[in-house]
């Protein structure tokens, strides 16, 4: 099978001829990954720009942090965060997709100019986000997910993550198609780093082939996150900070794109939209 039939294609995204970036803005200050440094409307639209300036093809805009026992955030603050910084960004032409597990949330982004939605709890969070998402007609990223993990990484028990993984994802694409959200609009996401250590993390990237056998086009987010600060620091040596895992990030990127991945998600937008390019060419030159 080919990379360009594995990507797929999202009906009502752009078309790319490669593995898109979808560049992160967290408007939170709390993330563990960019220390809320875009939390302030303006610095985060501005922030959303420069990484499209980088090369981002998206840019996902989020207002409360999923980190592992982060307390939640509530509606209207979320919605403070999340809604004027998608208006700004997409009153600029960028495509903006809307990090969020709140119906609420989604349903005011997709109105602010939002294009895609992404949940990362599948729809299982907020049983109104199916529909939200069913009746606006945008495409809806369904991501691996086991819980709210309040006091660490209780349900990240497996034997056969691969599988297990593939599994509950298929069962809540199932249930997306169910609530009326179009086939040809869901990505799935194994959710690297959700309810899932270092091995599993590492095991799911080894396997992303099993992961298209759900017929989905496939994102993977893997930026910064503790499985890569696991194999930097080796077994004994203590992990490098998130914004030192940006060039194993955009290693992954460029594995990612190779195996066929729709989009990866990434914090810093520029190596990985350099590794995406050049992993399209090499699978220019394997077609030619
Ligand atoms: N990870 C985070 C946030 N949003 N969305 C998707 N689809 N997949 C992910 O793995 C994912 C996500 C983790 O938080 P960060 O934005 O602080 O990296």
């Amino acid at each position: 099978m080919s990379n360009q039939h594995r990507r797929g294609r999202v009906a009502g995204m752009p078309l790319w001829d490669r593995c898109a970036v979808m560049g992160v803005v967290n408007v939170t200050p709390d993330s563990f990954s960019d220390g809320g440094r875009w939390f302030d409307t303006t610095a985060a639209v501005k922030h959303g720009l420069a990484l499209v300036g980088e090369g981002a093809d998206l840019v996902d805009v989020g207002g409360e942090s999923t980190r592992p026992g982060a307390a939640r955030v509530d509606e209207a603050e979320e919605l403070k965060r999340v809604v004027p910084v998608v208006r700004g960004l997409a009153a600029e032409g960028v495509a903006v997709s809307v990090d969020t597990m709140r119906a609420c949330v989604a349903e005011r982004a997709l109105a602010a100019g939002a294009v895609l939605v992404n949940d990362v709890s599948g729809g299982l969070a907020d049983p109104a986000m199916i529909p939200v998402v069913a009746g606006s007609g945008a495409p809806f990223v369904v991501m691996h997910w086991r819980g709210f993990l309040e006091g660490g990484n209780v349900r990240g028990v497996y034997e056969d993550v691969v599988a297990e993984v593939a599994r509950e994802l298929h069962a809540r694409v199932e249930a997306v198609l169910e609530g009326g959200v179009a086939a040809d609009r869901v990505i799935v996401d194994p959710g690297l780093g959700f309810s899932k250590d270092a091995e599993h993390d590492l095991t799911l990237l080894a396997h992303l082939d099993r992961l298209h056998g759900l017929g989905h086009p496939l994102l993977v987010a893997a930026s910064r996150k503790r499985f890569l600060g696991r194999v930097l620091a080796g077994p004994e040596g203590s992990p490098p900070p998130a914004r030192e895992r940006d060039a194993a990030t955009a290693a992954v990127s460029a594995l990612a794109a190779q195996q066929g991945a729709w989009a990866v998600r990434v914090h810093e937008v520029r190596a990985t939209a350099d590794a995406v390019r050049v992993a399209r060419a090499i699978e220019g030159a394997r077609e030619r």
